[in-house]
């Protein structure tokens, strides 16, 4: 499905074919937007990405219908600042969202939300929000507090008040985003939907009518897994090891909870069980009682519990995204069969990757590939069709959002629109290089601050605060980002531009801090043609 030349589709294509002659111009109805956004979904588990693991008919259907991107990047792989990249297109520090711990998203600031809602856009979010102040913006919203629940969730309503509604959220979200588009958008409106699923964070519950699917395959560790982290300290720091119970708990993330057995998170696992009605219950020990009794009485060790909490762990997340994947077939079908389907964008991606035993880990937050990179597929209606390999990342999407709408682009937004790109241009000046900058630490699984460059072949991280290390790594040779090659003589000249092309987007992104911290790069290789760090 996937050759690199774009195709243009639907109405551009016959206009190409008509030599757009007789063509009379009819008064354009401005193009709605559907925005489907998961939390920790990866690419890795999407089949149109990789088809080792996962199959997500639905999920394709986009990229078929439409384009999938192939350097698709987040600039601060964590959730509330992912959020805050999404809706002002600006990177965290000009957004002021750094980190989910500390941070209160100022919603007084310039959004694309907004900015559609006065250009005559009906605007609405549904969903995981956890940017800590209440959505502005928007006609209508109703969100989850915090991560949300899988099971009989809460919701924060428009209204002020906040209710439990029963049912598996992943459901419910599509529900309430259906339910709005059917009875309560203004339809002489154009519309811009937020659908922000909770689905696939952990702890990675499946719907009662999945938990049965997948127990019979098993996965391969991925050949990292016993990564040693040789050259590689902030790798070695972390704690988001598969491996280890105290940083993966069988019991609150792998549902093996029994009485007089530990688990560091045992408490939040029965609290979140305490949810479920005694149907939902009843089902989901049915189903795990088994299970827990085999793990205790086989009681494995070493190489052999390591195995099986990640085959755990990822038929949790299959089931999880099982559910998933039909929701958003539900809601294309919803758009095919109320005739919104050949007006409207449809987006769908995450807030960020996600590691599935990739160096013996799960969660995110490195600027390394697995957690750097998310899914993103779009189906633009006579749009471009195909792969599109253009360097992109979360601060465009509301510029592409401004411009399909026909809303100027304000000057500090710092994204780029890929309106261009997803109508089959290739601009020449595209951007040659990304700029990320993760700030969380100390804080649950202690990945380091750090912050760095990476261009379509090589990238540069520097580790910060209670660290100080660079690391440089050649993509093409050594996809798995094993080798620091920050200290080989041969890399000097390239460990040379990269530091120039960071500096360049320090201060094309003002980002002030950052560019102060760079002192430590080796001496003598300050950047060429510069006063730093006097400039800014
Ligand atoms: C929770 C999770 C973490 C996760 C963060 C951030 N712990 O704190 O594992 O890294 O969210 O995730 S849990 O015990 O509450 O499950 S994010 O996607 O929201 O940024
Ligand atoms: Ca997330």
């Amino acid at each position: 499905m996937h050759n690199n030349r774009l195709l243009l589709g639907g109405a551009a294509a016959a206009a190409a074919l008509a030599g757009c002659a007789e063509a009379p111009e009819q008064p354009r109805r401005p193009m709605n937007i559907l925005y489907i956004m998961t939390d920790d979904h990866t690419q890795q588990m999407m089949s149109c990405y990789d088809t080792r693991y996962a199959s997500t008919p639905n999920l394709d259907r986009i990229a078929r219908e439409g384009v999938r991107f192939t350097n698709s990047f987040v600039a601060n792989s964590l959730s509330g600042p992912s959020r805050a990249c999404l809706l002002t297109g600006k990177h965290s520090h000009k957004n002021g969202f750094y980190d989910n711990t500390t941070c209160v998203f100022d919603a007084s600031q310039q959004t694309f939300p907004k900015l559609l809602r006065q250009a005559g856009y009906e605007t609405a979010v549904i969903g995981k929000w956890h940017l800590e102040s209440l959505p502005t913006g928007f006609d209508h919203w109703e969100i989850v507090p915090g991560q949300g629940d899988y099971y009989n969730p809460l919701f924060i309503r428009q209204e002020g008040d906040t209710v439990c509604v029963r049912g598996y959220l992943t459901n419910l979200i599509t529900d309430k985003s259906i339910e709005w588009l059917r009875e309560e958008h203004d339809p002489e409106k154009p519309f811009c939907l937020l659908v922000h699923h909770k689905a696939q964070h952990r702890n990675w519950m499946a719907d009662t009518c999945n938990l049965a699917l997948y127990e019979d395959r098993t996965f391969p560790l991925p050949e990292t897994f016993f990564d040693d982290y040789e050259g590689r300290p902030a790798a070695a720091a972390q704690e988001m090891s598969i491996a280890s119970d105290h940083d993966m708990d069988p019991v609150y993330d792998l549902k093996m909870l029994r009485e007089g057995k530990p688990g560091r998170l045992k408490g939040a696992y029965e609290q979140i069980l305490s949810r479920l009605d005694p149907e939902q219950r009843a089902a989901w020990d049915r189903f795990y009682d088994p299970i827990i009794e085999e793990f205790y009485r086989e009681n494995p060790q070493g190489r052999a519990r390591a195995e099986w909490k990640f085959n755990r762990y990822m038929r949790d997340y299959l089931k999880t995204l099982r559910s998933l994947d039909d929701n958003v077939g539900r809601l294309l079908d919803y758009l095919e069969a109320s005739g919104l389907a050949g007006n409207t964008l449809v987006v769908y991606t995450s807030d960020q990757g996600f590691y599935m035993g990739e160096h013996g880990w799960f969660d995110k937050r490195f600027m390394y590939e697995e957690s750097m990179r998310t899914p993103l597929v779009m189906r633009l209606p006579g749009g471009a069709r195909g792969d599109i390999d253009q360097l992109v990342q979360n601060i465009d999407y509301a510029p592409t959002f401004l411009e399909l709408a026909g809303v100027e682009i304000p000057e500090d937004m710092q994204g780029r629109s890929l309106l261009p790109l997803l109508r089959g241009e290739t601009p020449a000046d595209w951007r040659t290089a990304l700029y990320y900058h993760f700030y969380e630490y100390p804080a649950e699984h202690m990945v380091k601050r750090h912050y760095g460059v990476r261009n379509e072949r090589w990238k540069l991280i520097h580790f910060y605060d209670d660290i100080d290390q660079w690391e440089l790594y050649d993509l093409q040779t050594d996809p798995h980002e094993l080798h620091n090659r920050m200290d080989d003589p041969a890399c000097a000249g390239v460990r040379q531009e990269l530091f120039d092309e960071l500096v360049g987007l320090q201060k094309q992104y003002q980002d002030t801090l950052a560019l102060r911290r760079n002192a430590s790069f080796p001496a003598g290789q300050q950047p060429r043609q510069s006063t730093f760090p006097n400039e800014l």
